[in-house]
């Protein structure tokens, strides 16, 4: 084309290009325009390739006044509670500081008042027939507004606040954070670990569709999930990390509001920059629908003034370290600093004095914007909503903290302080009693108290609550003869993983519970096995299959279905915990309970997100965690990163959790079986990890009478050879237990050992058991003393123990003080190796040689056998004693 040559000074082009966008605006409508705009973006990129393209909007609120839904409320009346709740939230921290030091935040709620009040008053809605409530995650610091308002709503008492922190007083008191395991009645959702509460709401906005596409749901319609963020919380990856999963699957059911503070714990959240723009172009290019709500209403009218666009580009210059500024100054200030940059903006708020200027609301803080946002999220179809609200940390606090870096740490408030908060926000309370910071709550026959109980019953009742199976009977369980053909054993060699697909297939096929299983997995169904779910049950997908795998002609083809069972979820294993923790706590949530089995590389388990296994105790989730490929020396090729042999060791610190590293296709059903029965028929708030393994051997029948050893932790599998002149006793784990079963013939050939074989499934439940004896006894010792259960079993045995796993040391010297005369420990310490595994097994020395020597060892250092003996073994046995220790290589 004929490049015509027109010249101009910039300006000329500007106004230009200005006049023919005016025009097409006033004739085609802005819908119109901006797709004509759109295309010639388009043919702008497509010459320039590496043109950057914008995802921002100018610094406004994103729904102009015009098109704002009226607020329907009492506006005065809303203030009016706000700010009783505003001051008892403060209370509650400056009265436990005052004679305590536990701690407590001030300013993360007073920053988002409004932005909760609004949802209490508008839109949360409570559990009703038929519909399981909306699901609100809290901010974790702002717990001290939602207890004041659950002491406004009569739900909490004076005594509760009095305890706020204080958990141990008498009569109890309120936990520092949501925490449904310390009020299970209460809190539903644990959010103060930054970052989970964001990711967990998506996996459960996603999950609650999931339901609903398998038949379960329990609603006429649907809840809709809530989930406050911290702006300096976006800046952990699990905050944003998975924000296309939910454009993706276009979660309208899920809404964000980022409480906008401009602050974090130290300082500004981006002092040189403007938080909300960089989240509003990280959302609007993940797809979400995005609101931002910046300015209160008084600027309205500021911004329909300015027709010279310097107002908006006044905004858009300045930073949010220069905002942080104007929420600190007097309004002489903003209005020297902001304003006075061009005169024409001082002439904008000529007629505003200083106080004025310094009461201009951001959005945040505006009830009728924030609701108007709300509305329109609510009603937003095809695609999550986030609103991003600007608001002051430390709202109200003024020289106490409004707006200031310290702001965060804020626990006290002195006299003065105090006056000025009361007079702030009219609170009734007189001089003489100030000092004391009492709390406020208006008579029960009060307007106010009247139109906040009004409220909460229109929208169904009271939120936060967590509801356990009001009268629901427990699943139906399959009993112990429904797992028989794992109890025959087999001779072909299968490994514990394939057992357990094996198990799960047969789970899926009964009856009572086949279809509240929830398989779960992180892109690795052919690693262990379990693509040959995916054509019975299929892959749970929104949309179907828009198209033909190409494996349809195989058996085992990518088979995703509207009402898929499994959940596929990729490679996150942040994203598949927070699946579990939705299925696993659906018992509560939904009043439906669904059995997650997630099933992962035990190595990217607790050492990857461990902080989800912490969480899924404190939500009290149920549920069975597989740490497939487990075993420094099992998973032999796969090298350092790969290898676990501590797995279970994190599990060790979780409270609830019970961990079993069963050796046996058999022990694996005892134990799953019981779980089932205590987790979905006894409704204990409990769950499960259990080592799997990818070594194939043959699996032996159950020895009679064993199945409460296996839950237990410990029972004799294979007692050794009788009329040999020593005794000894070896626990093996998972497939190590086979280096103890070789052991123990080479003893008994060689060395005239008898060494009774044990299978050690649970070290950490002998030892909690353990240390629950102990401590009775401590505290009774003039009764008779309790017995372990390692203790009870071991009292007649003689000679030397010995264990032997693919885990760390410590695992097994978890129950060493209660073995009688010690225990010898072998173990895989220290980072892992490709290689075969005979051979890390001998450079673990784990292997049936080095559980020999150890075990000779142990009966020499008791004066058993003579030490010769053992070096003698070492040399008759091949072994190197000058070979590298691993775990110091
Ligand atoms: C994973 C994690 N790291 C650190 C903290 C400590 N911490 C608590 S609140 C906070 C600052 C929160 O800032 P923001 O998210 O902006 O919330 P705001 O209080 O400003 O609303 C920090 C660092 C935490 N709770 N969790
Ligand atoms: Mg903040």
């Amino acid at each position: 084309m004929e490049k015509k040559e027109i010249h101009g000074s910039s300006d000329k082009w500007a106004e230009s290009l200005q006049s023919v966008f005016d025009l097409a605006l006033e004739n085609q409508g802005p819908e119109r325009t901006a797709q004509l705009l759109n295309k010639l973006a388009d043919r702008l990129h497509a010459s320039q390739t590496d043109l950057p393209r914008g995802f921002n909007t100018p610094y406004v609120n994103t729904i102009p006044p015009e098109q704002q839904s009226p607020f329907p409320g009492d506006w005065q009346m809303e203030r009016r509670i706000k700010s009783y709740i505003r001051w008892n939230a403060m209370a509650m921290v400056v009265k436990a500081n005052s004679t305590t030091n536990v701690g407590g935040h001030i300013s993360t709620y007073a920053s988002a008042a409004t932005l909760y009040e609004v949802g209490f008053n508008h839109f949360f809605r409570g559990s009703m027939e038929n519909f399981p409530g909306d699901m609100v995650y809290f901010q974790g610091h702002a717990a001290p507004g939602i207890y004041a308002r659950a002491f406004l709503e009569g739900r909490l008492d004076e005594k509760h606040l009095q305890n706020f922190r204080q958990e141990l007083a008498e009569g109890g008191g309120l936990s520092s954070y949501p925490h449904p395991y310390l009020m299970p009645e209460f809190w539903q959702f644990p959010t103060v670990s930054m970052g989970l509460g964001p990711l967990l709401s998506i996996y459960q906005a996603r999950f609650n569709r999931y339901l609903q596409a398998r038949g379960l749901a329990k609603w006429t319609e649907e809840p809709k999930v809530w989930c406050f963020v911290g702006d300096g919380e976006s800046d952990e990856p699990e905050t944003l990390g998975s924000l296309t999963l939910a454009s993706r699957e276009n979660l309208d059911n899920l809404i964000w509001v980022v409480n906008c503070n401009l602050q974090r714990l130290d300082g500004p959240v981006r002092g040189n920059g403007k938080i909300i723009q960089e989240l509003e172009a990280a959302f609007l290019g993940a797809g979400w629908n995005v609101i931002k709500v910046i300015w209160g209403s008084d600027w309205d009218d500021l911004l329909a003034r300015d027709k010279s666009g310097l107002l908006l580009k006044r905004m858009e210059e300045a930073v949010d370290g220069d905002y942080q500024k104007y929420s600190v100054e007097p309004g002489s200030y903003t209005r020297r600093h902001f304003f006075g940059k061009y005169p024409e903006l001082l002439e904008l708020v000529n007629h505003l004095t200083d106080d004025q200027i310094r009461k201009l609301l951001r959005g945040g803080h505006d009830t009728r914007k924030v609701y108007a946002a709300y509305q329109a999220a609510f009603e937003h179809k095809g695609r999550p909503t986030v609103i991003l609200a600007k608001t002051v940390k430390g709202y109200g606090l003024g020289e106490a903290g409004e707006g200031r870096n310290i702001s965060h740490q804020q626990k006290k408030m002195n006299e003065k302080e105090l006056r000025e908060f009361r007079a702030r926000f009219n609170i009734p309370i007189s001089d003489d009693v100030i000092a004391e910071t009492p709390f406020y709550r208006p008579p029960a026959d009060s307007l106010e108290t009247k139109y906040l109980l009004e409220r909460r019953k229109t929208l169904g009742g009271f939120l936060p609550a967590r509801q356990v199976n009001p009268g629901l009977p427990g699943l139906d369980v399959p009993k112990l003869d429904f797992f028989a053909e794992f109890f025959k054993g087999s001779s072909t060699e299968v490994s514990t993983t394939m057992a357990f697909v094996r198990l799960i297939s047969v789970l899926l096929r009964h009856k009572g519970m086949s279809r509240n299983i929830v398989p779960i997995i992180p892109d690795e169904a052919r690693t262990f096995g379990l693509d040959a779910l995916f054509k019975d049950i299929g892959i749970y997908s929104s949309k179907g299959q828009l198209y033909e795998p190409v494996d349809s002609q195989s058996l085992l083809y990518y088979n995703e279905k509207k009402d898929g069972q499994i959940l596929e979820e990729g490679i996150t294993e942040a994203g598949s915990m927070s699946s579990f923790i939705a299925a696993g706590t659906s018992y509560a949530t939904h009043g439906v309970p669904m059995i997650p089995f997630y099933i992962y590389y035990s190595m990217f388990g607790p050492q990857r997100v461990g902080d989800l296994f912490w969480l899924a105790g404190d939500i009290r989730a149920k549920g069975f965690l597989l740490g497939a490929t487990s075993g420094r020396t099992t998973l032999n090729g796969e090298g350092l990163q790969h290898q676990d042999g501590h797995s279970l060791l994190h599990a060790s610190t979780m409270p609830t959790l019970l961990a079993y590293d069963p050796a046996f296709a058999y022990e694996i059903a005892i134990i799953i079986a019981d779980g089932l029965r205590r987790m979905y028929a006894e409704d204990e708030e409990i769950f499960y990890y259990l080592s799997l393994y990818n070594e194939n051997y043959a699996m032996p029948p159950m020895p009679a009478g064993v199945e409460d050893g296996i839950l237990k932790g410990l029972y004799k599998f294979k007692p050794g050879a009788e009329g040999k002149k020593h005794k000894a006793h070896i626990f093996g784990s998972g497939p190590i237990i086979n280096s103890a079963l070789k052991a123990q013939e080479i003893l008994a050939e060689r060395y005239s050992v008898s060494a009774d074989v044990w299978s050690a499934t649970s070290y950490k439940l002998l030892r909690t058991d353990a240390l629950r004896c102990k401590r009775w006894n401590m505290l009774h010792p003039t009764k008779p003393p309790k017995k372990s259960c390692v203790e009870t079993l071991l009292a007649k045995e003689q000679g030397a123990f010995v264990a032997v796993s693919d885990y760390m040391r410590l695992v097994p010297d978890q129950i060493a003080p209660w073995v009688p005369g010690g225990l010898m420990t072998l173990g895989t310490d220290g980072f892992g190796r490709s290689d075969t595994r005979a051979r890390l097994r001998r450079f673990f020395e784990v292997d049936a040689e080095s559980t020999v020597i150890a075990t000779l060892y142990a009966l020499a250092e008791k004066g058993l056998v003579e030490r010769q003996l053992v070096e003698k073994a070492i040399k008759d046995l091949g072994v190197n004693p000058e070979k590298v220790q691993p775990q110091i290589v």
